[in-house]
Formats: C-alpha cells, sequence, structure tokens
C-alpha cells in the first residue's frame, strides 16, 4: 500500500476518523475505511473527460509532458486509463475479477493500442511513471463520452460516478469473502476528485447532462466550479472569419467561443480556456524535433504565395509538388497541423536566427498550454485539502449508509458530526460558499465577489489578504477589521442568501487572524 502525503488538516482529520473507527467496525466497512484512507493519501485524482475525438489523451500527454496515452484509434481508447507516479515505469492491466496483468510498454514508449486481452474482461489500465507532475496529481484518461460503444461508456460513467442508482453486483463478480469491497461500496470510493472538462467548438445538449452527472456525484454535493475546470480545445481548428468580432484571428475567435460556451456552461464551470492540445503535447513530449524544427525553415523559405496556397488544406500541403519532402510535410502537418505550421513559419520569418528549443517555446505559447496549468494549479492545488476531504466523508457516509449494522451506521455518523464541527472543517463551508458565489446561485458585488475567490481560493495569508509586503501586526489587523465588517454585513446589509456566503467569510478572517496572533 503506497503511503503518501496528506493534502492539508483537513484531510487529516479524516484520516484520524478512519483509523480510530477501522478497530469498532465489521470487516467490510474496515476494508472500506482502508481504501478511503489510501485514496486521501494519494495526489488529487483528475479525470481529463470530455466526448469522443475531443483530444482528451492529447491533453493528457501534454500534462504529462510525455507521449504515453494513445490518440486516434485503438482499443485503449476505449479504456479508462490512470496515469500516476511511480519509481519505475509499470502498466498494469486490471481485469474485472481483480486481477492484473502487467503490460510492457510498445516501442515507442507508449501504451499499446492493442493489449492481447479479452477486452471485455478488462476493468482498467493503471499506469505508473516517473514524471514529476504526477507527485501532485493522477491523471485519469477516459474514453469518449457519446461515443456508440456502450460497454466504453459504461466504464467512464463508473469513473466519474454516473451511475445513478447502485449497481448491482455484476453476475461474474467474485463471491465476497468478507474482507472484501462489494461493489456498492467500490463504487463509493472510486470516483475522481476533479474533472478537467474537455469540449470542442460547440457544447451540446448532453455535454452538460454529463457534467451535471459528475457534479452531483463527486464529493461535496453542490460541487461545480470548485472542481471542474474546462476547456475548449483544438482551437486551432475554429474557422475565424465565422466569429463575429474576431478579426479574423484563430485566438481570439477561440476567446470569444470560449466565453459563450461559459455562459452555456454555467453554473458548471467556472470559466472556459482555450487550448490547442496537439500543439502542447507536440512542445512538451518532445515530439517536436529539430527535424521538424529544419522543417519550417525549408518551407518558410517558399515564396508566400505557394505557401499561402498550401496552407490552405491539409491535402493541398501534403501533395503539392515542391522541394520541401512529402514526408516531412506530414510529420509536420501530424505534429503542428497547419495552424501550427504557420505560427512557426512566422517565428521564423519575424526571427530568422530563432533555434528549435526557441520555436519549440513559441509553438507552447501558442497552445495555451501554461493557463491551463496555471488554472490547475490554482484551483486543485490549493483546494485540494477540501476537495480529497469532502470525497472521502462522501465515501464513508455511504459506506455507513450501506451498513448493516444500525449501532455502527450511528457510530460512524456521530464521528462525521463531531469532525464537522472542527475548525478545520471550516473549509468545507468555504468551499460551498465559492460554488454558491461562481455559480451565480448567490448574487454579491463585483468587488466583494473578488474578495471572497481571494479569501476561498488561496492558501498564502498575503495573497487572501491582497496585502503582498505587509509584515504580520498589519496582517492580523486587516484580517480583524475584514471579519467585523462581514460579520455586520450579515446581520444588516445582506440578504439572506448572502448572509450565508458572509457568515462564512467572516469566519474564515476570524481563522486567519486567529492564527496569525498565534504565530503560525
Ligand atoms: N488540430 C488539432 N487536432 C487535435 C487537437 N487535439 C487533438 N487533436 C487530434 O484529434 C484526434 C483525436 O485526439 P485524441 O486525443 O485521441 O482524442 P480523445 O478525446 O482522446 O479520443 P477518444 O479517446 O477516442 O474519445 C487526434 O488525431 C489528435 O491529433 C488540437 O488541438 N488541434
Ligand atoms: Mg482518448
Amino acid at each position: 500500500m503506497e503511503q503518501g502525503t496528506l493534502a492539508g488538516p483537513l484531510s487529516t482529520s479524516v484520516a484520524n476518523l478512519c483509523r480510530r473507527l477501522q478497530p469498532q467496525v465489521g470487516p467490510r466497512m474496515a476494508a472500506g475505511f482502508a481504501e478511503v484512507l489510501r485514496r486521501l493519501g494519494a495526489p488529487l485524482q483528475v479525470a481529463v473527460a470530455g466526448r469522443i475525438k475531443s483530444g482528451k489523451s492529447t491533453l493528457v500527454n501534454a500534462l504529462i509532458g510525455r507521449r504515453v496515452a494513445p490518440t486516434d484509434v485503438g482499443e485503449c481508447t476505449r479504456l479508462v486509463t490512470r496515469f500516476q507516479y511511480g519509481t519505475v515505469d509499470r502498466i498494469e492491466v486490471v481485469m474485472r475479477d481483480g486481477n492484473k496483468e502487467v503490460l510492457p510498454f510498445a516501442p515507442d514508449g507508449m501504451i499499446p493500442s492493442t493489449l492481447g486481452i479479452d477486452i471485455g474482461k478488462v476493468s482498467h489500465i493503471e499506469a505508473y511513471l516517473t514524471n514529476a507532475v504526477l507527485q501532485d496529481m493522477t491523471v485519469i484518461d477516459t474514453p469518449g463520452l457519446g461515443s456508440l460503444d456502450a460497454a466504453s461508456v459504461r466504464r467512464t460513467e463508473n469513473l466519474l460516478g454516473n451511475t445513478g442508482k447502485h449497481r448491482k453486483p455484476d453476475d461474474d463478480d467474485d463471491e465476497l469473502d468478507g474482507a472484501e469491497l462489494d461493489d456498492v461500496s467500490k463504487h463509493a470510493v472510486a470516483g475522481a476528485e476533479a474533472v478537467l472538462y474537455v469540449v470542442t467548438q460547440s457544447v451540446r445538449a448532453d455535454d452538460q447532462q454529463a457534467l451535471a452527472a459528475f457534479t452531483a456525484a463527486t464529493a461535496s454535493r453542490d460541487a461545480g466550479p470548485v472542481n471542474a475546470i474546462a476547456v475548449l480545445n483544438k482551437a486551432d481548428t475554429i474557422p475565424a472569419e465565422s466569429v463575429q468580432g474576431a478579426d479574423g484571428d484563430v485566438w481570439k475567435a477561440a476567446s470569444i467561443l470560449a466565453e459563450r460556451q461559459a455562459a452555456t456552461l454555467k453554473p458548471k464551470v467556472a470559466d472556459v480556456l482555450p487550448v490547442i492540445g496537439l500543439l502542447a503535447e507536440s512542445a512538451e513530449t518532445g515530439a517536436f524535433t529539430s527535424a521538424d524544427a529544419e522543417g519550417l525553415r525549408q518551407l518558410s523559405e517558399l515564396e508566400d504565395d505557394v505557401l499561402e496556397t498550401m496552407l490552405l488544406s491539409a491535402d493541398v500541403f501534403t501533395s503539392w509538388e515542391c522541394d520541401v519532402p512529402a514526408s516531412t510535410r506530414m510529420r509536420l502537418l501530424e505534429r503542428l497541423d497547419l495552424f501550427g505550421i504557420r505560427a512557426g513559419v512566422q517565428a521564423i520569418r519575424s526571427d530568422p536566427s530563432i533555434t528549435a528549443g526557441g520555436l519549440r517555446r513559441t509553438i507552447l505559447d501558442a497552445s495555451g498550454l501554461e493557463a491551463v496549468r496555471a488554472r490547475l494549479n490554482t484551483v486543485f492545488a490549493a483546494r485540494a485539502d477540501g476537495i480529497k476531504a469532502a470525497a472521502a466523508l462522501a465515501s464513508i457516509a455511504a459506506l455507513a449508509h450501506a451498513a448493516e449494522d444500525p449501532a455502527e451506521r450511528n457510530r460512524v455518523r456521530d464521528a462525521i458530526e463531531v469532525l464537522l464541527a472542527k475548525p478545520e472543517a471550516h473549509q468545507l463551508r468555504v468551499l460551498e460558499a465559492l460554488t454558491l458565489i461562481t455559480s451565480g446561485a448567490v448574487d454579491l458585488p463585483p468587488d466583494l465577489t473578488e474578495e471572497v475567490l481571494r479569501v476561498g481560493s488561496n492558501a498564502d495569508v498575503r495573497v487572501q489578504l491582497d496585502m503582498p509586503d505587509a509584515d504580520r501586526a498589519a496582517l492580523a489587523e486587516r484580517a480583524l477589521e475584514r471579519a467585523g465588517w462581514w460579520r455586520s454585513f450579515a446581520s444588516f446589509g445582506a440578504t439572506p442568501a448572502q448572509s450565508r456566503v458572509a457568515h462564512v467569510v467572516h469566519r474564515a478572517y476570524f481563522l486567519i487572524w486567529q492564527q496569525l496572533r498565534e504565530g503560525k
């Protein structure tokens, strides 16, 4: 069993609760607690979800910094694959009966696109990689929602917790031997904790449904913008001319469409970031090589109108008669597509001395990946403690619900009550308040909204109080002043809904003040 570090004080309290109760409950629930403990110690579980062929696996590769998830074709795109940190690279195929089979990587370092195992018997794939990014985040690649293949949809829905009612144990499931988790419990502890939701140009009605199902099933009941981030992928394929106000600029067009989609997806996600996964993948995984840079250089030497004609379509680009070898062009097309090729050529023309590394950087900048990464860090990392603890508490509550012994059930419920009264549980209230605000369920003036988001989604006191250079005394003074302000707003100025949020903000400031005063 892997021993990880806990995300923060609340996760620690929940872990202590599990350890304390474990000897007092039956073997089945004790096994459930063991699983909850294991998950609490693991990095945040981020599922990359979205419609079929929206570019999920491509983004997964970009985030991990290695081309390891198969894209395009092959049966593995129909399986859930969990990419997690390990000290050696290893692929395990987990069978539905619980058995595991170790699989070698394909010669190109990827997960083989065909397993050589009856896929109907496969539950999912666990890939252990040494990549440092995975120390903070387990990335889960999922088969596309909306794919025609019912089995892969079921796998994804199980992962996202979207099974609606509790599933009956499958006929071919092994007999329970008491210490094993039954299907209900397994499901209760298996859901993803956060989601990176990938959409392309048009959001369809069932995308909304899928997202709603995810949020309903995760962690805290009203989770949403707190643990979901959305990206508008394949921004390069948007015909800029068709978007009003874009002035023919692809990135501008993507931003306009992304904003429009954010309005559609609200309140499920706070906003939608445009991204070009393909460019991100090529830049971050080393797929873009100096040979590709050389190919771009050759292209940049072509006559302007020739190049313009070639860049009209992929067909023309590859079939046109010119000095740049067709195989070079095919490679470039695969790694950069037309938009990336154009961006690369432009970069060379405006700075002929640019190196292959400089071009890689240009491509990365053009991909929009850095903004996605920054968002993942601020949103997920800062809230990991609350998100993980909430998920764990939901699992514990589900385990209690499934318990046959009423005394056992009550013991667990009482312990949860006690825990929720502790100061560190305040985070859960904060997450809830953030959700109320970002979803628009509670309306506040813009400056107050900003203040709530600042206090709620940062871990650094100086950032929370918006006083980057202040000393401890000044910080404490500000915290106390804001605590007082929010308390009187809660009592006098606010509507009942606002008041609920205001009480949480008041307490957040109060706890900050207390912490500053105690010199922690
Ligand atoms: N032009 C362009 N193509 C992209 C982009 N991202 C991915 N693609 C291409 O889209 C195709 C599908 O990408 P995948 O990453 O396999 O998509 P997926 O969502 O994982 O697909 P499934 O797992 O089968 O649902 C591949 O050919 C990618 O190269 C992008 O940003 N721009
Ligand atoms: Mg895929």
